[in-house]
C-alpha cells in the first residue's frame, strides 16, 4: 500500500459516503451509514490499519486526511441526523393536527313526547299529593271494566263508550278505572292512587277524537272523605297543571261508577273548557271490591291526557300527537 494508495483510498470513501449520507431517508439508516463507515470495524479503521506499513514521514500526512475524512463526514451525519428528527417531528404534528373549524358530526338528542311529559307532570303533581302510582292490563275483562264499576249489561250507560271487544269475551279496557278495582280488591283502605295509561274507543278519528288515547284516573277511598276533599284535591291539581290560579267550576254530571257526579271546567284564555269528570265513588263500587260503604267514602276523577297537552301547547289536532312528524315534535 502506498501513501497515494491510501489517499485516493480515503478520498472514495468520501465521496461514496457523503453520497450515502445525502440520500438516506431513515434515522435507522444513518445509524448504519455510522457504523459502517465510522464505526470501530467501519471502512476508516480498515483503510487506516494500512498505514502500519508507511514511513515515519508519510504517516502524519495520511492521518491528517483520515481525521479530514472523518470529521467530514461526522458533520454530515450529525447535519443528516438533525434533519431526519427535524423532519419526524413535522411529520408527526401534521399527523396529529386537529381541525377545529372542521364541520362537527351532528348527534341529534331525543326528547321525550309531548303526551309523554303531560302525563309526568299530571303523575308529579299527584305524587306530590301523596298518591301511589298504579298500573294494569290494557286487554281487560268484561268485569274489570264495566260489572265492578256498577255497569252491568243492560246499564244504558254502556252506549257510552264504544267498546271494542276481542274474540273470546275480553276487551280493550275503555277507562284505566280497572286499574282501580284490581288495586282496592289487592289492598285495604286508606289508599290514594294515580292510574294512568293508554285507554280504546270506537271513536270516529277526527281533530279531537282517537281511538287511542291516554288517560289518568285517580281514587282516594277513607274514612269520612267528602265532596269537599274532592274538590280540594282538584282546585290543587289545576293550579299546579296551569301554573296558575284559574277559575274554576263543578256541573252536575252522571258517570255510573260516582253518585253524585260532576263535570269540571276551567276557565282558560276567557273559555271555560270542560277538563275531567269526578264524583264521590257509588256505593256499589265499594261492595263490589269488598269495602264496606259504611264505613269508607272516596272520590274519583277522570280525564284524557291529549286534551291537557293539546290546551297546554296550542295544538289544534289530536292526530298531530300520533303521527310521529318530526317538524311538529321538534318544537317541544
Ligand atoms: C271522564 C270521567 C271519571 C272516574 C272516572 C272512577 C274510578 C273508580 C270508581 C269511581 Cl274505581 N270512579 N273513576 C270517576 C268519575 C269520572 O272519568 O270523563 N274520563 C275521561
Amino acid at each position: 500500500m502506498t501513501v497515494t494508495d491510501i489517499q485516493s483510498q480515503l478520498q472514495e470513501l468520501q465521496t461514496e459516503a457523503s453520497r450515502a449520507i445525502a440520500s438516506t431517508t431513515t434515522l435507522g439508516e444513518l445509524e448504519q451509514l455510522r457504523i459502517n463507515y465510522l464505526g470501530k470495524k467501519g471502512e476508516l479503521s480498515q483503510i487506516l490499519r494500512g498505514m502500519g506499513k508507511l514511513s515515519a514521514e508519510e504517516r502524519p500526512k495520511i492521518g491528517a486526511l483520515a481525521n479530514d475524512v472523518k470529521d467530514i463526514l461526522q458533520n454530515s451525519l450529525d447535519q443528516k441526523l438533525q434533519e431526519l428528527q427535524q423532519a419526524e417531528i413535522a411529520a408527526k404534528l401534521a399527523n396529529e393536527t386537529l381541525d377545529v373549524t372542521m364541520q362537527g358530526v351532528s348527534r341529534p338528542l331525543g326528547k321525550i313526547h309531548p303526551l309523554n311529559s303531560t302525563i309526568d307532570k299530571v303523575l308529579d303533581i299527584f305524587v306530590g299529593l301523596g298518591y301511589t302510582l298504579a298500573e294494569g292490563p290494557q286487554i281487560e275483562t268484561d268485569y274489570y271494566n264495566f260489572e265492578a264499576l256498577n255497569t252491568p249489561p243492560d246499564h244504558p250507560a254502556r252506549d257510552m263508550q264504544d267498546t271494542f271487544y276481542l274474540p273470546g269475551g275480553n276487551l280493550l279496557r275503555t277507562h284505566t278505572s280497572s286499574v282501580q278495582i284490581r288495586y282496592m280488591e289487592q289492598h285495604e283502605p286508606p289508599i290514594r292512587i294515580v292510574a294512568p295509561g293508554r285507554v280504546y274507543r270506537r271513536d270516529t278519528v277526527d281533530a279531537t277524537h282517537s281511538a287511542v288515547f291516554h288517560q289518568v284516573e285517580l281514587l282516594a277511598i277513607d274514612k269520612g272523605l267528602t265532596f269537599t276533599d274532592l274538590k280540594g284535591t282538584i282546585r290543587e291539581f289545576i293550579r299546579q297543571m296551569f301554573g296558575d290560579d284559574l277559575p274554576i267550576q263543578f256541573r252536575a254530571s252522571y258517570f255510573p261508577f260516582t253518585e253524585p257526579s260532576a263535570e269540571v271546567d276551567v276557565q282558560w284564555k276567557g273559555k271555560w273548557l270542560e277538563v275531567m269528570g269526578c264524583g264521590m265513588v257509588d256505593p256499589n263500587v265499594l261492595k263490589a271490591v269488598g269495602y264496606d260503604p259504611e264505613i269508607y267514602t272516596g272520590f274519583a276523577a277522570g280525564f284524557g291526557v291529549e286534551r291537557f297537552a293539546m290546551v297546554l301547547h296550542q295544538i289544534d289536532d289530536i292526530r298531530r300527537l300520533y303521527n310521529s312528524d318530526l317538524r311538529f315534535l321538534n318544537q317541544f
